[in-house]
């Protein structure tokens, strides 16, 4: 994004392109009401109170001619989205009307807002902080109920609070330094090491605390990355279709049906599931087949658990041992499949591999064992329940990554006081933590991180 004037007037199509049953214009910046009323036949819009909605038709200025039956919404500052004033045009749907009311605006001196601009002056203006303003990217990307439940935590500020509050705490020790380099006739060295010892360790412990909670964050944003991993024809796509109750991926009885991964978002007792159906994994030289068999692969180092599926009927071969050696210490679960035919395994062969509790017997074609192993997929994951309570729950990777350099700089910090250096270097890595805390709430942030972050946005949001 590059440098906007806070000035100018914005506007932006905020709905979809594509049909639906109206499609929202809308404006923003000082003198907006104004340049609206210009180009609206209905009522002054000058002298209605805010947050009112007015009927009429916008109207071209240069012949006069109607471009839509609308509903205008007038709402002045400050209590608004951007905290300037703001207009939104209810037009009919699809793409030409609204498009003609933009132009409109576009040509009576409005700009085309950036993506996320109208979010990013919430933010420049004060309204919100940087986590409620991620936030409002997250509800809109939400792919889970969890995930969106979690934004809107993080809209109403959890995080904004959370954090704050350790730099509130950090901000009191860096005071304490200053005093004691200011008075230093007082000698009270000795006595602040132990004070700021003591409130550091426990600024990390509720740093760690937050770190640790990005797996659950990142599970409740995006399911638990699954993978189904096997040799062809085990039943992998029967268990995908098994799950999703519907005959997404293609079955058949031969080998290498599955040529490239099937992914797929299902709901587990509450908890989301990605799951990706691949390639069976065996030596091929039809060179489409080896790719998606590379792309297992890759899916199995990436995931956050792997069902290894092996075919009961048919016994353990050499094929299955080479996909038992890449699921050796990750998360997985083994899956005989086809136990509704006559039995070939003995599962003490693959005990040495996973646990007993982790070989589960099913039958993908009617349905047997299904709900054994929904439960022990739920149950290897924050034993089975994933709640957002009242904890602060970090899904954000650069909120994460900023608490983590934070969390360095307060250990140097300790360092610093367990070596007895001067007090004055404390100060130093204490505001480096303090620092770090601010980039999350954007308190400390340079115009690059903005731009990268609200350009993530859609366009009129
Ligand atoms: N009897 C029986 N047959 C099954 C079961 N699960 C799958 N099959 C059959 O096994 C064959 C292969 O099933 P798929 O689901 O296509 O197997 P896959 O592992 O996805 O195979 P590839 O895509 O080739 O790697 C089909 O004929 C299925 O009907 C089961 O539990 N019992
Ligand atoms: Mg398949």
């Amino acid at each position: 994004m590059k440098a906007t004037s806070l000035d100018d007037i914005i506007v932006a199509i905020s709905t979809p392109a594509g049909s639906g049953g109206i499609s929202i214009v809308r404006i923003s910046g000082e003198g907006c009401i104004h340049l609206a009323n210009t180009l609206f036949s209905g009522a002054d819009l000058n002298k209605k109170e805010s947050h009112t909605i007015s009927f009429g038709y916008i109207k071209n200025p240069i012949n006069n001619t109607v471009i839509d039956e609308v509903l205008v919404s007038v709402m002045r500052a400050p209590k608004t989205y951007t905290r300037d004033d703001v207009v939104e045009i209810n037009c009919h749907g699809g793409t030409q009307a609204s498009q003609k009311v933009l132009e409109i605006f576009l040509n009576e001196g409005a700009r085309l807002a950036e993506p996320g601009e109208f979010t990013k002056r919430a933010f420049l203006n004060g309204r919100i902080d940087l986590t409620q303003a991620e936030a409002v990217i997250d509800i809109i990307n939400a792919k889970t109920d969890l995930g969106r439940q979690s934004a809107v935590n993080q809209l109403e500020g959890s995080i904004a609070k959370t954090v704050g509050q350790l730099r509130d705490t950090l901000l009191t020790s860096i005071a304490t330094i200053e005093a004691s380099i200011d008075y230093p006739e007082h000698d009270i060295e000795e006595e602040t090491y132990g004070i700021l010892r003591t409130r550091i360790t426990e600024i990390l412990e509720k740093t760690q605390k937050l770190i640790e909670s990005a797996d659950k964050g990142k599970i409740i944003r995006e399911g638990i990355s699954t993978v189904i991993l096997g040799k062809p024809n085990v039943g992998k796509s029967s268990l995908l279709n098994y799950l999703l109750d519907e005959e997404r991926a293609i079955v058949t009885d031969i080998p290498g049906t599955t040529r490239d991964t099937v992914e797929e978002l299902i709901n587990i007792g509450g908890v989301p599931v990605k799951i990706v159906d691949t390639a069976g994994i065996r030596d091929t030289q039809d060179k489409v087949e080896k790719i998606g068999v590379e792309k297992s692969k890759e899916y199995a180092n990436k995931a956050d658990l792997i069902l290894m599926m092996v075919d009961t009927s048919r016994g353990i071969t050499v094929e299955d041992r080479q996909i038992l050696d890449i699921i050796r210490d990750k998360k997985a679960i083994v899956i005989l499949n086809k136990i509704d035919l006559p039995n070939k395994i003995d599962i003490n062969e693959i005990c040495d591999i996973v646990s007993k509790e982790n070989i589960i017997s099913v039958s993908a074609k009617d349905g047997t064992g299904i709900d054994e192993l929904t439960s022990r997929i739920k149950d290897l994951f924050f034993g089975g329940e994933i709640e957002l309570n009242n904890d602060t729950v970090i899904s954000n990777v650069r909120h994460r990554n900023s608490l983590f350099e934070a969390k360095n700089s307060l250990l140097k910090a300790l360092d610093t006081i367990n070596m007895g250096m001067p007090i004055d270097f404390v100060s130093m890595d204490l505001t480096q933590g303090y620092n770090h805390f601010g980039e999350i709430t954007g308190d400390s942030v340079d115009d690059e991180l903005l731009d990268r972050i609200f350009s993530q946005f859609c366009l009129g949001k």
